[in-house]
């Protein structure tokens, strides 16, 4: 029988903590109805809010350096979903899992929803993965998969993509996310328009294969695997494909695909305005795709991107409805610990997006009070709204302080037991 955290371990460590907790939610009720905001209100727009876990996460990560494996590693899917399972037994905002083919390929895919489920967990978009050889591949994806000169590896990659479609229906997927390496690293060795050409005509056959429900999200990327030139680089590259293929395409922002310094909010306005808003991948960074933990870099620039997608909700944007994942690294940390925290950082970003007072922005914004209207934005950003978190997680049943209730439990040592060491060094970012 393999560990699980108990529902009293949770309760006992809420229990002690439930009096300040009290407190300190009703001091910050009191405090934002002077701002004319029912607190209440926003716990239930907060509690509806989830963000899907990437099952390549719950391992230790690394560079192409090195990885160093931390204890009790996931041997596979399984003990996945089950570090998972207990990331939203404690937070209660991660009720869904991103599954990558074929790193998590099942054996059985109707009896992996069934296990999910029982775990208490359902799937968001899965990924396909034509960046790497798998073994025994008869041609390699060495320069490119969708976009490749040769139609036997676009072919493969096509139907490798197809495939994943085709698992994530059975799984209750909704959605395929597309994110392929192809490029250049040297000036004159891709020409731009035929691979642009080739990749359009790839994903032309991809979106033929989706269920009518189904959405294509494509993942702009900046730079690495290729350092010269990428074939969706940018949103604009992004944008123009999902226009190309139909409605069913629409572009996924990750934080970290972007050169530092780019103004990754107001991307995201310009692809909702457009309707093309996938969803995203959270994360931060200092430099390239760090892949660090969300917002632990940039926490205004997270909240900034949540102050346009509330905007969006709350004026009812066309073909508004976006897929919140995070896809992070977790290379010094113990990933669970991690996704937690992360979680949880998203989650206040939001929480506070919905703190700001639209009409008052509205009117600074049309008097052209500059500072006006970043005060207003200040103001819900420097608003702490940790007991409005906690109390969501304690009416949904979940941890009031996750961490504390993971680290006492022994969990991580426990599952040191059960899942011995693979040994063997390793590199790469799972
Ligand atoms: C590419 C990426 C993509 C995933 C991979 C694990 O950098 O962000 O979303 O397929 O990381
Ligand atoms: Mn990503």
């Amino acid at each position: 029988m393999s560990f699980r955290i108990s529902a009293d371990a949770i309760g006992s460590d809420n229990a002690r903590r439930a009096a300040f907790l009290e407190d300190d939610y009703a001091a910050l009720k009191r405090q934002v109805a002077r701002r004319g905001i029912d607190l209440d209100t926003i716990a239930d727009q907060v509690a509806a809010f989830g963000v899907a876990l990437p099952s390549w996460g719950v391992g230790t990560g690394g560079t192409r350096f090195a990885r160093f494996a931390g204890l009790g590693e996931p041997r596979g899917l399984d003990d996945k979903l089950e570090d998972c399972a207990t990331i939203q037994q404690l937070t209660r905002a991660t009720p869904t899992v991103s599954l990558h083919f074929p790193w998590d390929k099942p054996s059985d895919a109707a009896a992996l929803k069934a296990q999910a489920a029982d775990l208490g967990l359902g799937f968001d978009a899965v990924n396909s993965n034509t960046f790497q050889d798998q073994p025994g591949q008869p041609v390699s994806y060495k320069f490119g998969s969708l976009s490749h000169p040769d139609k036997a590896v676009r072919d493969l990659a096509v139907a490798h993509n197809i495939d994943c479609i085709r698992l994530g229906q059975t799984l209750g997927a909704p959605a395929l996310t597309v994110w392929v390496g192809d490029g250049a690293n040297f000036p004159g060795q891709q020409n731009f328009t035929a691979a642009f050409d080739r990749y359009l005509d790839s994903m032309a056959q991809i979106y033929a294969a989706l269920p009518a429900d189904w959405s294509v999200f494509i993942e702009h990327k900046l730079f690495e695997p290729a350092f010269y030139a990428t074939v969706i680089a940018d949103w604009g590259s992004s944008y123009l494909a999902a226009t190309e293929l139909g409605p069913q395409a629409k572009c996924l922002v990750d934080l970290g695909h972007h050169a530092p310094n780019t103004n990754i909010e107001m991307i995201v306005a310009r692809l909702v305005r457009f309707g093309k808003l996938a969803g995203f991948h959270f994360n931060d960074s200092k430099y390239g795709d760090d892949d660090l933990d969300s917002g632990s870099i940039n926490p205004f620039q997270l909240f900034l991107i949540f102050n346009e997608l509330v905007d969006a909700a709350q004026r009812g944007a066309p073909g508004f409805a976006p897929a919140y994942m995070l896809d992070q690294s977790h290379n010094v940390t113990d990933p669970i610990e991690s996704l937690m925290s992360s979680a949880m950082e998203v989650q206040r970003r939001y929480a506070q997006a919905l703190l700001i007072d639209r009409a008052a922005l509205t009117d600074a914004q049309t008097a052209c009070d500059a500072l006006g209207a970043h005060t207003l934005l200040k103001q819900a950003f420097n608003t702490d709204v940790s007991p409005l978190l906690a109390e969501v997680r304690r009416r949904a049943g979940g941890a009031i302080d996750p961490i504390a209730v993971y680290r006492a439990s022994g969990y991580r040592a426990e599952k040191a037991k059960e899942r011995p060491p693979r040994g063997g060094a390793s590199a790469g970012i799972v």
